[in-house]
């Protein structure tokens, strides 16, 4: 449900761009006979000639949609071009609409904080530029003002008059205006201006909404398509809502947006105005009532995150109609050939961009034999996400049996999948200490090693140490408990049920839970036979592997890729570890004086870890860490 954010006290200006018909036009860069002719590029699927998923506006004129198939679109309009997507693994391949969309992220995070929202789209905040425009150079001359922003749209300006773009040349230099709209009169020049830079670097086109949050923002970026821009004025804002049906709103798209209309009578934005504020609180909560009152007043406090980068990376493919799978053996085959794809881009994102994804979720559509119209769904699942090509594929058939067994509910029928996804999410940047500190622990063996890249072991949330398999509260799971997050959202999780209660008890108590320095006591905690947990939970194991397993399974695949079914079998799920590299360490045995001579990041993560100090602990237990940092010398 969604909830109010605190709004700032000083007006933003926020700009939401969205690329036009972003793979066709991706397409005709590649393609130059393509421009300005009917094209549209299909999904990689035969079947009716393949389902539409980008449409350019020639296209559009005449009347070919995204809804429709590769046939129904040569029927409308027989002179469209149908490009197919370029494929790989026998699904579509999105790279080369990725990066295109990187390249023009790179352009438009030059003026200000900017948030990749998805393929083709980001927010801007342009609060910082605007403020400097308008002081060192604001736009005062009618006629020096920038073609492409002369053509802006502004809402409550007539739209259609003749003498339109006279009209908005006034409106973007009005001396008299307030201080909010001189904000955006400058935030639509820059907008225009980097729409420009946009076009004359990749030769895309791109709308924009400009306005004082990103609701408002996205709202209008797409009004006016293609290659234009819309302002959202403070003075227009109430006139615009009035009219804005409640399932234009993304969060009102679904139940919410169904309960405002047949609950409470509510059609568009503005009807809300005539509901208070603890009548929407009683309705729909604290959070989401005050969400609704401030919506229908156009406030919104939501930030512009500064992230360049996607927040999850999924693979997935549909199988329509005949294609639909039905044995396990098929599914192996798909999934494997997913998980391996989303094994490359996690394993480039970690490399490129030092970031790590924590979990790994299984999603599918399934539908019983007979049970057509079944409304159960199949469940998804989530796991601690493990790197290396084969670990995710393994894992993710885990998931995939997990979820059948419960969907199937003891039944022995037959079932169909029309789609599989795997998605690797809660992705974070690695720690500058946990990097650092990797030097520090490695095990006796890769100590003979070349250097590894502090890259290929990852670390996990230790917060999962006694869970196998966490899924947000948001997704089903195979058996729940839930537990309270540091983020504050719930996770259930499954109790390793055939993990002794006892060893649980003893490793927790081993490593303390330490807040915000997940990765460095995680890794770790990865030694020996405690970290080897062995977990069955309904028919599922998932052993953790230790430093060393994790090290070499990513050496491997790195290096040899071909060495990977070997390797798969010497380090089955459920397998003992081999052992010997593998090692662990007790807090109670670092010395503080070797601490203090770390990097200060590590430093203070230690110290975190052994504060209150500790009875000092003269056992020692075979491999500590305190064997790697030699005493300090007086
Ligand atoms: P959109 O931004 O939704 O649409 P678009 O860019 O094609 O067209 P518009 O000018 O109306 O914004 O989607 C961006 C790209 O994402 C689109 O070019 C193709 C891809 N896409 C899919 O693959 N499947 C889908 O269902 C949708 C909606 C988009």
């Amino acid at each position: 449900m969604p909830v109010a954010r605190p709004e700032p006290q000083e007006p933003r200006v926020i700009a939401h761009v969205d690329m036009d018909c972003f793979y066709v036009q991706v397409e005709q860069r590649r393609n130059p006979a393509l421009r300005g002719q009917p094209t549209a590029v299909v999904q990689y699927n035969d079947w009716k000639g393949g389902g539409l998923i980008a449409v350019s506006y020639e296209a559009r004129g005449f009347g070919v949609k995204r809804s429709m198939r590769g046939d129904e679109a040569k029927r409308v309009c027989p002179g469209i071009n149908l490009v197919q997507v370029p494929v790989a693994r026998g699904k579509a391949d999105l790279n080369l609409y990725r990066s295109a969309g990187s390249e023009v992220v790179a352009i438009l995070a030059s003026k200000g904080k900017c948030e990749r929202a998805s393929i083709d789209e980001v927010y801007l905040d342009l609060t910082d530029a605007a403020k400097e425009m308008l002081l060192q150079a604001p736009p005062d001359s009618p006629e020096e003002i920038l073609i492409e922003a002369a053509k802006s749209n502004i809402l409550g300006l007539p739209s259609d008059a003749s003498e339109k773009e006279k009209i908005v040349r006034a409106w973007l230099c009005r001396p008299d205006a307030d201080s909010e709209d001189k904000l955006l009169a400058c935030g639509a020049i820059i907008v225009a201006q980097l729409r420009v830079r946009v076009l004359e670097e990749t030769q895309f086109t791109c709308s924009a909404g400009i306005a004082h949050n990103k609701m408002l923002a996205k709202l209008v970026s797409g009004m006016h398509k293609p290659a234009q821009q819309t302002v959202v004025p403070s003075s227009s804002v109430q006139d615009f809502l009035a009219s804005l049906p409640v399932k234009k709103m993304k969060q009102l798209g679904g139940k919410l947006g169904s309960s405002l209309q047949d609950d409470l009578g509510v059609e568009t934005i503005g009807d809300l105005l005539s509901f208070t504020e603890e009548k929407l609180q009683e309705q729909y909560g604290v959070n989401t009532g005050t969400w609704l009152w401030k919506i229908a007043r156009g406030i919104s406090g939501e930030e512009v995150e500064d992230r360049l980068l996607p927040k999850s990376h999924g693979c997935g493919k549909t199988f329509p109609g005949p294609k639909a799978l039905k044995n396990s053996a098929s599914v192996k085959g798909w999934l494997d050939q997913l998980c391996e794809e989303l094994s490359e881009r996690i394993q480039s994102d970690l490399n490129q961009n030092k970031r790590i994804a924590q979990t790994l979720t299984l999603h599918a559509r399934v539908s019983k034999e007979n049970e057509r119209d079944s409304v159960k769904k199949f469940p998804s699942k989530s796991c601690p996400l493990r790197y290396g090509t084969w670990k995710i594929q393994e894992d993710a058939m885990k998931l995939f049996e997990s979820g059948l067994h419960d969907f199937l509910e003891y039944q022995n029928t037959g079932w169909s999948i029309t789609s599989l996804s795997v998605t690797a999410s809660k992705i974070f940047d690695i720690p500058s200490g946990t990097s650092s500190i990797l030097r520090y622990v490695k095990g006796p063996s890769s100590a003979s090693s070349p250097a590894i890249p502090d890259s290929s072991s990852v670390p996990e949330d230790p917060s999962l140490d006694n869970n196998v398999y966490v899924t947000p509260s948001n997704e089903e799971q195979c058996e729940p408990s839930t537990s309270e997050k540091e983020d504050g959202k719930k996770y259930s999780a499954i109790s390793a049920k055939q993990c002794s209660a006892n060893e649980a008890k003893r490793i927790s108590k081993k490593f303390p839970e330490v807040k915000g320095t997940s990765s460095i006591l995680k890794f770790l905690s990865r030694g020996q036979s405690a970290l080897h947990e062995k977990r069955k939970s309904d028919g599922l194991i998932c052993s953790h592997p230790g430093l060393e397993s994790s090290l070499e399974a990513s050496r491997a695949e790195e290096h040899n890729a071909s060495a990977q079914g070997a390797d798969r079998s010497s380090t089955n799920c459920g397998a003992e570890p081999s052992g010997s590299n593998a090692w662990m360490f007790n807090v109670e045995d670092i010395d503080p004086a070797v601490v203090e001579e770390l990097p200060p990041e590590i430093r203070r993560e230690i110290q975190g870890w052994i504060r209150p100090p500790k009875q000092p602990n003269t056992k020692r237990r075979g491999s500590t860490i305190s064997s790697y940092f030699p005493p300090a010398r007086s």
